[in-house]
């Protein structure tokens, strides 16, 4: 019986037809092998973080149990931005999709490429609300509450696309 473990995934696109190419992206999250895809997130329109000439993003949250590794898990979200035909032209520049590791059971992990827990995730509103919204009881690794961390963060430019209770 191969060991299982729980991973959080951020989705996030802003290029093409985001809000599609999230929704395939779970759709492809639900197929990956010794995988299987427990919770994901209502649709989060927000504004760009980090570089501001650039269109909004569509961000989303997904939590999977898996047996795969962490590096084997990154190798499969890189994959499927590649197959989005994500191009990497400069840090922080608009894609056709990002999925990041954002926690994997309570393992940290420092290696180039491969960060856990995501380093800048309990500053990020577009990614603490879709969390908060599958798992509103999280402890984030070194920062505490999930509900603490928002209280934290400007939460304005995030906005959820569908209704609550929907995806
Ligand atoms: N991702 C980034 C940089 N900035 N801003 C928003 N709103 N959403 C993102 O997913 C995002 C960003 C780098 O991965
Ligand atoms: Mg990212
Ligand atoms: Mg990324």
């Amino acid at each position: 019986m191969p060991e299982h473990h729980v991973a959080y995934v951020a989705l996030g696109a802003n290029l093409g037809d985001p809000a599609t190419q999230i929704e395939k992206a779970f759709d492809e999250l639900a197929r990956l092998a010794d995988t299987r895809l427990l919770a994901r997130s209502g649709l989060y329109t927000s504004k760009p973080a980090g570089y501001a000439e650039q269109p909004d993003y569509v961000n989303a949250v997904a939590k999977l149990d898996t047996a795969l590794t962490p590096r084997a898990l990154l190798c499969q979200l890189l994959d499927i931005e590649r197959h989005h035909g994500r191009q990497r032209a400069f840090r922080n520049a608009p894609r056709t999709l990002d999925l990041d590791i954002l926690l994997y059971d309570d393992l940290g992990v420092d290696e180039p490429g491969l960060r856990i827990p995501h380093p800048r995730m309990h500053e990020r509103a577009f990614v603490l609300l879709p969390l908060a919204e599958i798992e509103p009881k999280l402890d984030l690794p070194g920062h505490g509450p999930i509900a603490a961390a928002l209280a934290g963060v400007a939460c304005d430019s995030v906005r959820r696309l569908t209704p609550r209770g929907e995806h």
